[in-house]
């Protein structure tokens, strides 16, 4: 019905210039918001609201707890653009379907990427409700030759072969620690590694072990080719997992994992994660 252009890069760009002709906002700041987490883009100022649906090129939500919709606004005066709702590979979309926003954002003027998610803790440390910042990730899809950036570079995004040891920023991971304690928070507060799996089945027992074993804190479905493409992009990134599960480690245990919970123990800790994240944009210094 509508003439898509073939190339990558001309979709991208001709989505953010519908965008930016239908709404006020420039934004320079893009926050996605993971299952049960939603609260966030409800946090903006001067609202202005685009479902999905009505996004040229734009992928569909379908997953309960993702609305499914962009929130234009500001937060804390900084002009945002808030994803309420994500797409994961397990909805079916291509991989370079579900990151497509990021390009979008970062052809809007967007700098500085915000990620939140639901995670199942593997740390044993870790207990539900506890806030992750994500300080670096274990891309499984990634071991299987799944990457968002497969096929042919496109130079006017970024490098053939981007750096990922600096993928999450580590002024900002600083950032959230010191607002974290100004705020009390520090007690909830974890620093780790998050694996990303395919999905959608949780993972069985020998599988949270041996991620565990391999030196992830936290798993889920999400964030991690986010990321890639931003950082591919030369947009600083920044992610938070939820702890919305405890992973099950153990055979004698009679714990299920399952999305109720995670969208339960998103409702109990999304007023605290929603303040940590405003009182950083805050204090974001934006070049
Ligand atoms: N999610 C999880 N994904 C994997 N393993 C977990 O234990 C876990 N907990 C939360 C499913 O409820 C949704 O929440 C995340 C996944 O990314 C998925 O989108």
């Amino acid at each position: 019905k509508r003439n898509v252009p073939h190339d990558i890069h001309d979709q991208c760009q001709a989505t953010a210039d519908w965008l930016l002709s239908n709404t006020q906002v420039q934004p320079t700041v893009g926050i996605v918001c993971g299952s049960g987490l939603g609260g966030l883009a409800e946090m903006l100022k001067d609202r202005q609201v685009i479902k999905y649906s009505d996004i040229p090129n734009f992928p569909q939500s379908t997953v309960h707890g993702h609305a499914g919709q962009l929130v234009f606004g500001t937060l804390k005066g900084k002009p945002c653009v808030c994803m309420q709702g994500r797409f994961h590979l397990y909805e079916g979309y291509s991989i370079q379907k579900i990151t497509l926003p990021m390009r979008v954002f970062k052809l809007m003027g967007v700098e500085t990427m915000i990620m939140t998610n639901a995670a199942g803790g593997l740390n044993q440390d870790y207990k539900v409700g506890d806030v992750m910042i994500i300080k670096d990730h274990i891309n499984m899809p990634g071991f299987a030759g799944v990457s968002p950036l497969t096929g042919p570079n496109d130079d006017r995004f970024g490098v053939r072969f981007p750096c990922m040891s600096d993928a999450y920023d580590r002024e900002l991971r600083q950032l959230a620690h010191d607002v974290a304690a100004e705020l009390s928070y520090s007690d909830f507060l974890q620093e780790g590694v998050y694996c990303v799996l395919g999905g959608p089945s949780f993972e069985t027992i020998a599988e949270c072990r041996l991620l565990h074993k391999l030196g992830a804190d936290a798993v889920g479905m999400s964030t991690v080719h986010e990321v890639i493409v931003a950082r591919h992009a030369g947009m600083r990134c920044f992610a938070l997992s939820l702890i919305t599960n405890r992973a099950v480690m153990d055979y004698d245990s009679q714990e299920k994992a399952n999305h109720e919970e995670v969208l339960e123990a998103g409702r109990q800790r999304a007023e605290q994660l929603e303040k940590l994240v405003s009182t950083m944009v805050a204090r974001l210094e934006l070049n």
